[in-house]
């Protein structure tokens, strides 16, 4: 029986990356630093789960040296934290909207008595900034458990994070439904034993999503631009996803797995 529904944050309940991306590069330039990530160097180093550990992976493949000096996490923490308030003013207020088709579930949900928990290797302070807007400054009595950069050292694909959610809701991985948009993010809630379903973006659509219960363009129906790109998988069109389907979903998996 479904028990509760488990939210990426990125790429999932908003195609953030390319606000992320460009936190970073404004981040650098006021820094003084000669780092830009392009989009094509950008979507190689999203493998890499979690801003800071991002910055410091790309440090080492630019100056290994110098990125492994003792001051050298201080100096990424830093940086990671005057991106982190860039961030913040780039997406919060609403700025950046959900995807389509969220915050109609989560509203359902929240309706419906089905507790929601969120699962992310992104900073707390990221989830505040978009999901005030559309969610208001209570956001967070939407969700039975938060489970963020802050709780879970270990980032995705590591299943920390969403172990985490699991142990504060008192509920296994099978009564549950993970919703992810990355390789890495489908790999932490599997090894947690959560079904998932899939809606890529443009960052991922190329990313193997072997595994996943459902791939899907999105949670509205509408086609979005990363099932325009015809990912891999089975991301099709499909009607808008809701609780029922969701239950209904889940039984169907839970019987084939009886
Ligand atoms: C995606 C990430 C994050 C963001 C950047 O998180 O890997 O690192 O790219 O945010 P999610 P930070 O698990 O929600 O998909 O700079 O705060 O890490
Ligand atoms: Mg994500």
């Amino acid at each position: 029986m479904l028990r509760a529904l488990i939210f990426d944050v990125d790429g999932t309940l908003a195609d953030t990356e390319a606000t992320h991306r460009d936190a970073f590069n404004k981040a650098f330039a006021a820094a003084g630093l000669p780092w830009h990530w392009d989009l094509p160097l950008y979507n190689r180093l999203l493998d890499v789960a979690g801003g800071s550990e991002r910055i410091l992976h790309y440090w080492h493949s630019v100056d290994a040296r110098a990125a492994q000096e003792p001051s050298a996490r201080e100096a990424v923490a830093r940086l990671h934290a005057a991106k982190t308030r860039i961030y913040e003013c780039l997406a919060g207020d609403g700025r950046l909207a959900l995807r389509p088709g969220v915050l109609r579930l989560i509203l359902e949900a929240s309706a419906q008595g089905m507790p929601m928990a969120i699962a992310t290797t992104t900073t707390p302070a990221n989830i505040d900034a978009l999901l005030r807007g559309p969610l208001g400054a209570g956001w967070r009595r939407y969700f039975k458990a938060i489970g963020d950069a802050s709780t879970a050292a270990r980032k995705k694909p590591d299943p920390q994070v969403y172990l985490q959610v699991l142990a504060a809701m008192g509920l296994c991985g099978a009564d549950c439904l993970a919703f992810e948009d990355s390789h890495n993010g489908l790999l932490a809630a599997r090894a947690a034993g959560i079904p998932t379903i899939v809606t890529p973006t443009a960052f991922t659509s190329t990313h193997d999503f072997r595994g996943a219960m459902l791939v899907l363009a999105g949670l509205d129906g509408t086609e979005d631009e990363a099932s325009a790109m015809e990912p891999q998988g089975a991301a099709r069109a499909q009607p808008p996803v809701d609780l029922a389907a969701l239950r209904h979903w889940h039984a169907g998996m839970s019987l084939a797995a009886a």
